[in-house]
C-alpha cells in the first residue's frame, strides 16, 4: 500500500497584494501567539503572517493561525437568529428582538415554575475576557443562577484546583522565558509539539542554544516524548504514584531544598510520612516505570538547580486530577522550584481564553478571582454592580459535569450553551444525548448553525467570530492580548458582547447594573475590580494601547508601572494567597479507581488531539487545508496487537465499550503500547461514545484518558458507508 508523501503537494499561500496589516491574536489554543491580517485592496481579508514583533511568537504561527482567516467566510456559518416551538420541528429564521424575548420570557417561566437554578449556563473558554465579564454580569446578576459553569470543566479544572490548595490561588506561577533558564523539565501528559506548535518552538530554540535534560512522561510516544531525553511510558492514571516515589527517593537522599521547606511551606513531616510508603520497587509495579529510572529521574530534578514542570491533559483529565497538579507542586515546591527563573509549575493550559474565563466569568465565583463563599467579596461585587448582595448564592453552583445528570434528574430544565459543544466533547455520549432530549429549552449561542447542539435547540443566536469582535485572551503565562476588530461579523450574526449586553434589558437587575457600550469600556471597568492590597490578578496598569504596543502584557501590571513589561513570575518572594503566606504541602494517596482493561474489554482508550483539527471540528473541519490531513475517524493501534486480532492497516474496526460504539479506521503505529489504542477526539459518533468519565472528586473534571474498549471486525463496505453519512468529511 503506497504511503507517503508521493502524491502530497505542499501548502502554499499564494502572495497577495496588502494593503493594510491589522494586529490581532489567534483564537484557537493558549499559546497566544499574536496575527497579523493582510487587508487586501477591496477591503476583503486576503492572508495572515506571524507577528514578529510579539514576544510570545516572534513571527512565527501553526497551520490553524496561518489558516484562520479563512473562518470567516466558511460553510455552515450562522446567518440569523432561529427559532422553533420543539426540536422536532423545523427552525424558522427570526429577528433577534424576538428571539430575545422568547428566550428571556421561557428563562423566567422556567424559573417561576421550577426555582431559579433550574435554568443552567454552560459557557467556554474561547470568548474574550470583556465577553466573559458581561456574561457573569448577566448571569450571577440578573439571569440569577447558580448552575452557571463553562467546558474548563472538562479542561483546566483539575489545574485550577490543585493550583488553589497548594498556593492558595489560582494562576500558573511561571513563563515561556523559563525555558531558557532551566537546567532540567519535566513534561507530565502534554504534547506541545501538536498542541501548543509555538510554545514547543520556543522550548526547541531553547534547548538548542543550551541543552538540558527534557523527561516526558506519557503512555504514548507522542511527538515531544519522540524529542525527550528520557520517556517514561507511564501506565494510565498513575501519575501520582511516580511522583511519590521520586519524592521518596529524594526526601530519603536528603536532595530536597529544606531552607526553602522551612521558609516557605506547610505539612512536609505528613508529606515525608505519606510518601514513604512509595519507595521506587513498591512503586514500579504500579506505574510501570522501573525503580532505577525513578531513582535516576528523582536525582536529576532535584539536583539540577532550576527544574521546572509542565503538564497538560494527561494529568488534569483523570480521576487523580487535583492531586497530580498538587503533588507536581509539591515536587517543585519541595526541590526549591517556585517562582525563580527556570524554576516552576507550569500548567499549559488549553483554549485561547481558559485563563480570561477563569479570571473574569465568575463561573465559579465572582470576577477577579473573587469567591462567592466569601461575604466580603460578594458585598464587594454587589455594591459595585448596585444589586442586593443576597441576589447571590453563598456557595458555587453544579459544574458541567452535574449540571447534565441534573437534568437527566429533572432538576434542570432549561439550558443556554454559549460557545460549546458537549454533545461532541463530554464523555458518555449516549447518556448525554438522552439529557438533551429531556430539555424543555435550550438555546445555543454558535457561530456555525450546524453544530451537533442545534438539533435540540429551540432558539440559536448566530455569534461573530474571532476578529469579528474585539477584545483581550489570556494566555499560558499570564499575558493579557488584543484581538482586535478587522472585519464586520457575518450576516446578521451578533458579537457574543452584544448579545449578553441586550439580553440584560429584559431582566429587572439588567435595567440597574450598568453595561458598557463596548469591550473597551468594559476593559476599564474590570480594571477597577483588579486592583487591591495583595492581589496577583491586577490589570491596573494595562489599557487596548498598551497591550497592542507591547503585543501582550503578563499580570500583576499595576497603574504606575514604568514600561510595558508585567511580571513574568508569581511567587518570586516565597509569599502564597494563603492565609499565613506558606504554601501548602499536600500528602497525596493513590487509589486505584479507573476502569481498567480486563477479559472483556482489554484494551485502554486513551484520547486525544492531533495538530490541525481543533476540538470537535466546527472551525477546522471547515478549513480545507486543516481537514485534508485527517478528514476520517482513526484510532492508532499497535501492530502486534492489529495481527494478534487480524485488522489491516487502514480497515475499518469497531470499538465497544460498556457505554456505546464507535467505527473507526484503524492506524498502525508503535507510537501506543500493546494493550491501548489512541483516538483523536475531534470526531463526532467517535471516541466520546465510548468513554466513561468518572470524576475527580476535587474539580468534577472527567477522565476522558482511561477508560476500557475491546475491538471488534466490521463489514468494510458498510463501515465506508456510515463514515460518509456521519458527516466525517
Ligand atoms: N491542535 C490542537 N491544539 C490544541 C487543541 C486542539 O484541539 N487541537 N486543544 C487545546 C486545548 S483546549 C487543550 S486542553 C490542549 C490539550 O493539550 P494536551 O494535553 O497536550 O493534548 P492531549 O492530546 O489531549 O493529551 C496529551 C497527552 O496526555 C497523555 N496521557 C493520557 N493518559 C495519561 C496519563 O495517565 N498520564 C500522563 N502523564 N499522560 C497521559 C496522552 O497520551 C496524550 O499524549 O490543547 C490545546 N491545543
Ligand atoms: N474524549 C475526549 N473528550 C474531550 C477531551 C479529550 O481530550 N478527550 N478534551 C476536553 C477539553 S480539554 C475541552 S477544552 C473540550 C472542548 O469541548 P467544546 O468546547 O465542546 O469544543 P469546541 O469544538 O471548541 O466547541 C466550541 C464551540 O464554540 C463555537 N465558537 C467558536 N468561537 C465562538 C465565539 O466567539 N462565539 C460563540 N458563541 N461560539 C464560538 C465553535 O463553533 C464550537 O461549536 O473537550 C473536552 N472533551
Ligand atoms: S500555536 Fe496556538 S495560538 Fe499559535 S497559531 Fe497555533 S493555534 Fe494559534
Ligand atoms: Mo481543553
Amino acid at each position: 500500500m503506497l504511503f507517503g508523501r508521493t502524491k502530497r503537494k505542499p501548502i502554499v499561500i499564494p502572495s497577495k497584494p496588502v494593503k493594510e496589516w491589522k494586529y490581532t491574536t489567534c483564537n484557537y489554543c493558549s499559546t497566544g501567539c499574536a496575527i497579523e491580517i493582510g487587508v487586501g485592496y477591496d477591503g476583503k481579508i486576503v492572508t495572515s503572517r506571524g507577528h514578529a514583533g510579539a514576544d510570545v511568537n516572534r513571527g512565527k504561527l501553526c497551520i490553524k493561525g496561518i489558516l484562520e482567516h479563512e473562518l470567516f467566510q466558511s460553510d455552515g456559518r450562522g446567518d440569523q437568529p432561529l427559532i422553533r416551538q420543539r426540536y422536532q420541528d423545523d427552525f424558522e429564521p427570526t429577528e433577534w428582538d424576538h428571539a430575545m424575548d422568547h428566550s428571556a420570557e421561557k428563562i423566567k417561566d422556567i424559573q417561576q415554575k421550577y426555582g431559579r437554578d433550574a435554568f443552567a449556563v454552560v459557557s467556554t473558554g474561547q470568548l474574550l475576557t470583556e465577553e466573559f465579564y458581561t456574561l457573569g454580569k448577566l448571569v450571577r446578576g440578573c439571569i440569577g443562577t447558580n448552575n452557571y459553569d463553562g467546558n474548563t470543566t472538562l479542561c483546566m479544572a483539575s489545574a485550577v484546583s490543585g493550583y488553589k490548595r497548594s498556593f492558595g490561588s489560582d494562576g500558573p506561577p511561571g513563563c515561556y522565558g523559563d525555558f531558557e533558564h532551566t537546567e532540567c523539565m519535566m513534561a507530565f501528559g502534554s504534547n506541545l509539539p501538536e498542541q501548543h506548535p509555538v510554545i514547543y518552538w520556543r522550548l526547541k530554540e531553547a534547548r538548542e542554544k543550551r541543552h538540558f535534560p527534557l523527561i516526558v512522561v506519557d503512555p504514548r510516544v507522542t511527538m515531544l516524548a519522540q524529542f525527550a531525553d528520557i520517556h517514561l511510558p507511564i501506565t494510565p492514571g498513575t501519575d501520582c504514584v511516580l511522583i511519590n516515589s521520586m519524592l521518596q527517593v529524594i526526601i530519603s537522599e536528603g536532595l530536597q531544598d529544606q531552607a526553602y521547606i522551612d521558609a516557605h511551606t506547610n505539612g512536609f513531616e505528613e508529606l515525608k510520612a505519606t510518601v514513604a510508603d512509595y519507595d521506587p520497587i513498591t512503586a514500579q509495579h504500579v506505574c510501570g516505570i522501573d525503580e532505577d529510572m525513578i531513582r535516576h529521574v528523582a536525582r536529576l530534578y532535584a539536583r539540577a538547580p532550576a527544574a521546572m514542570s509542565i503538564w497538560t491533559m494527561g494529568i488534569n483529565q483523570s480521576t487523580h486530577g487535583s492531586d497530580g497538579v498538587a503533588n507536581i507542586n509539591n515536587l517543585n515546591l519541595v526541590t526549591g522550584n517556585i517562582g525563580k527563573p527556570g524554576g516552576t509549575s507550569l500548567s499549559i493550559t488549553g483554549q485561547c481564553n481558559a485563563m480570561g474565563t477563569r479570571e473574569w466569568s465568575s463561573c465559579s465565583g465572582l470576577p477577579g478571582y473573587r469567591k462567592l463563599e466569601k461575604p466580603q467579596h460578594r458585598e464587594e461585587i454587589a455594591n459595585f454592580w448596585g444589586i442586593d448582595p443576597e441576589f447571590f448564592p453563598k456557595q458555587r453552583g453544579l459544574t458541567q459535569t452535574d449540571i447534565f445528570p441534573a437534568i437527566e434528574a429533572g432538576e434542570v430544565k432549561g439550558l443556554w450553551l454559549v460557545a460549546t459543544n458537549p454533545l461532541t466533547s463530554m464523555p458518555n455520549q449516549p447518556r448525554i444525548r438522552k439529557m438533551f432530549e429531556k430539555l424543555e429549552f435550550l438555546i445555543v449561542q454558535d457561530v456555525y448553525k450546524d453544530v451537533e447542539t442545534t438539533d435540540y435547540a429551540h432558539v440559536y443566536f448566530p455569534a461573530a467570530v474571532w476578529a469579528e469582535k474585539e477584545g483581550c485572551h489570556t494566555n499560558t503565562e499570564r499575558r493579557v492580548n488584543l484581538v482586535r476588530n478587522v472585519i464586520a461579523p457575518y450576516g446578521n450574526s451578533k458579537t457574543d458582547f452584544w448579545i449578553f449586553k441586550e439580553m440584560s434589558k429584559r431582566f429587572d437587575n439588567g435595567r440597574v447594573i450598568a453595561f458598557p457600550e463596548t469591550p473597551e469600556a468594559t476593559f476599564e471597568e474590570m480594571k477597577q475590580l483588579s486592583v487591591g492590597e495583595g492581589r496577583t490578578l491586577d490589570i491596573s496598569g494595562m489599557s487596548y494601547r498598551k497591550i497592542e504596543q507591547a503585543r501582550g502584557i503578563q499580570w500583576p501590571y499595576r497603574e504606575g508601572t514604568e514600561g510595558l513589561k508585567g511580571e513574568p513570575r508569581l511567587y518570586a518572594d516565597g509569599r502564597f494567597q494563603t492565609e499565613d503566606g506558606r504554601a501548602n504541602l499536600i500528602a497525596v494517596k493513590f487509589r486505584d479507581n479507573n476502569e481498567k482493561p480486563d477479559e472483556d474489554y482489554p484494551f485502554w482508550c486513551n484520547s486525544g488531539r492531533v495538530v490541525e483539527h481543533f476540538h470537535t471540528r466546527t472551525r477546522t473541519g471547515k478549513i480545507g487545508n486543516c481537514n485534508k490531513f485527517s478528514p476520517t475517524p482513526y484510532m492508532e493501534i499497535n501492530p502486534d496487537a492489529a495481527e494478534e486480532l487480524g485488522i489491516a492497516h487502514q480497515s475499518y474496526v469497531r470499538l465497544v465499550s460498556r457505554r456505546g460504539d464507535a467505527v473507526v479506521l484503524a492506524q498502525l503505529t508503535h507510537r501506543v503500547p500493546r494493550n491501548m489504542v489512541f483516538i483523536p477526539f475531534h470526531f463526532h459518533d467517535c471516541v466520546n461514545r465510548l468513554t466513561l468519565g468518572l470524576l475527580d472528586p476535587y474539580s468534577r473534571q472527567p477522565a476522558f484518558k482511561q477508560c476500557a474498549v475491546r475491538i471488534e471486525q466490521v463489514d468494510q463496505a458498510e463501515a465506508a458507508r456510515l463514515n460518509v453519512e456521519r458527516r466525517a468529511f
